[in-house]
């Protein structure tokens, strides 16, 4: 409920806020929007970002720092987590309950588990950056607070692939219109996200288009990413970002996917597990695949990670999806 989490946020003085994650643009942007509001009702708000941030959103800290790890004996009032669908996204080192106090779940997701204390998931909006926009307003505030704009016209126009998706209602253009007027500069923001690619980036697409394979009759398009293809073209994982877009873009191919090498690092070492990427042209819910794989998302896009290997992987994701066609 909305109310619970006004509530928090007035009762509260002190305030952690964290993404999922591998952060993006929307967990990000509705981060620093979420900062910048509470700011500016009176309350210290503090972003807690134990991972490196992409490249591609750095533009977006503009001075803000983040923690990468809270200092002893610090304790928050209530610690915000924007954008997360499953308690597994939690980002690594996130501290336990006697330190964050309440964990608040700001989301746009479907498909979640149950994770958070306080939860308000608005599944109308197209990304969680318009739900801070929704928290700005209910909480009497006259204007967008100061430096608030660009994050979150960043948060939606991630979300949207650039006001594209069908999630894109006439709501989110009037915002994102709103946003351009408080100060979002359109080219600014696309050029960060979308055009400005590494030479490697382009090699590594090169790649990962070449593993192209169309199964079930043409509905479903499948490409990998090992870390040898990532090794050969000099690219890193942030890199990997937004692939899985291209199988999705083949014609006739109803869902993409991408199954990608991806390497954990924890206490017991380094080993490799699979990430697959789903995306639905509309038809398939793919969260539906993702959820039977122990993973989540939303109707047109989401994931799952297993401690398989990526020919493992490939072989459960299509038997997930021959039950589906079936
Ligand atoms: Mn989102």
């Amino acid at each position: 409920m909305i109310e619970d989490v006004l509530e928090v946020a007035r009762n509260g003085e002190r305030f952690l806020v964290a993404c999922h994650r591998r952060p993006d643009a929307d967990s990000l942007g509705s981060a620093l929007g979420l900062i910048k509001t509470l700011r500016a009702i009176g309350k210290e708000a503090t972003l807690f970002m134990p991972e490196e941030i992409p490249d591609s959103l750095l533009f977006l800290m503009d001075g803000e720092q983040g923690l990468a790890q809270v200092p002893d004996g610090v304790r928050y009032d209530a610690t915000w987590v924007m954008d997360i669908a499953a308690k597994a996204l939690l980002p690594p080192g996130f501290p336990g309950p006697e330190v964050t106090g309440p964990v608040v779940i700001i989301d746009h997701h479907h498909a979640h588990d149950d994770v958070g204390d306080v939860v308000y998931r608005d599944t109308d909006s197209a990304a969680t950056g318009e739900v801070v926009v929704q928290l700005i307003e209910e909480l009497g505030l006259e204007s967008l607070p100061e430096g608030s704009a660009t994050p979150l016209y960043a948060a939606i126009v991630s979300d949207t692939g650039g006001f594209r998706y069908a999630t894109t209602r006439p709501a989110t253009l009037r915002l994102g219109a709103r946003l351009v007027e408080e100060g979002a500069d359109p080219w600014h923001v696309a050029y960060q996200l979308f055009e400005r690619w590494e030479p490697a980036r382009l090699r590594l697409l090169s790649a990962i288009i070449a593993t192209l394979e169309m199964a079930f009759d043409g509905r479903v398009a499948i490409m990998r990413v090992t870390r040898e293809m990532l090794d050969i073209c000099g690219a890193n994982d942030d890199m990997v970002e937004g692939m899985v877009n291209y199988a999705r873009r083949v014609e006739g191919a109803e869902i993409g996917a991408l199954l990608w090498e991806w390497r954990v690092r924890d206490a017991g070492g380094d080993h490799i597990e699979t990430k697959i990427s789903l995306r639905s042209r509309g038809n398939v819910d793919v969260s539906v695949i993702a959820t039977a794989l122990n993973g989540g998302g939303h109707r047109a896009a989401a994931a799952t990670q297993l401690r398989i290997t990526i020919d493992e992987a490939d072989e459960q994701l299509r038997s997930e999806l021959a039950k589906q066609f079936a």
